[in-house]
């Protein structure tokens, strides 16, 4: 199995010197291509990565993200977080078409299992794949108690990384004491979740994914470089 890096998101942060990947699900105008276009400019020395979950997709339909990830795509990781949990084989056809669609990365909840024949194989495609191991709100008890099995299994998938989150330290202590260094650790659930800026970079993850306290910010450049300046203190 080739191990895969997630070499892109990797260089971005440190070129840019941050660890911020912004999760663009609302918008104080509208989910518009326009005003996305307009947000991702404004943050294009601030963050490495944009997350394009369902509402963008949803909104703006893959024809327009994908242009936007063409305009992009030498500033900025795309990672997709389209909720897939399905039989492997379909998973596998859903990460080759948004592999297709320009994404550098794309993140799996790992529950359903059966991926080994499946996900290794989808690095020789370019796409980086993460497995969601634990979620970020209080009330994902079923998660957290499998997390120890997920994490086990996150790692015989020779994924680039998983999803761990940032309202749960513990947990991202967990995943980067077991998990070997090429994992990446991203952690969701930072500003309006809880989580203070910097704080998952602290306990071992190596990228934020911060949505509204930037995007529905009047400034959300300025709210961004806060968020960075805070996670500076953390980088190895
Ligand atoms: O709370 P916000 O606005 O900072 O947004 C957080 C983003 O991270 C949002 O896109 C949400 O879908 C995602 N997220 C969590 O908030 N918690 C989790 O446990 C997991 C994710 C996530 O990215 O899941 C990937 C399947």
């Amino acid at each position: 199995m080739t191990p895969v890096t997630a070499d892109k998101l990797v260089r971005l942060g440190e070129e840019k010197s941050t660890r911020l990947i912004v999760a663009v699900d609302e918008l104080s105008g509208g989910l518009t291509l326009e005003h996305t276009t307009k947000l991702l400019a404004h943050l294009k020395e601030l963050a490495a990565g944009v997350k394009v979950g369902l509402p963008l997709l949803l909104n703006l339909g893959l024809s327009q993200v994908s242009a936007l990830i063409e305009k992009f795509q030498g500033s900025f990781y795309f990672l997709a977080d389209f909720k897939l949990a399905d039989v492997p084989s379909i998973v596998r056809k859903e990460l080759e078409l948004i592999r297709k669609a320009g994404f550098d990365g794309a993140i799996v909840h790992l529950f359903p299992m059966g991926y080994e024949d499946e996900l290794p194989s989808i690095a020789s495609t370019g796409l980086d794949v993460y497995g969601l191991v634990a979620m970020s709100h209080p009330k994902s008890k079923l998660m957290d108690q499998h997390f120890e099995d997920l994490l086990g299994y996150s790692a015989e998938l020779n994924l680039s990384g998983v999803v761990v989150p940032a309202t749960k330290p513990a947990l991202i202590e967990r995943a980067r004491s077991y998990l070997p260094r090429k994992y990446l650790i991203l952690s969701p659930g930072v500003g309006v979740q809880g989580a203070e800026p910097g704080a998952a970079l602290r306990h071992g993850a190596d990228f934020e994914i911060v949505g509204r306290m930037v995007t529905t910010s009047p400034n959300p450049r300025e709210v961004a470089e806060s968020i960075v300046s805070a996670e500076r203190r953390w980088l190895r």
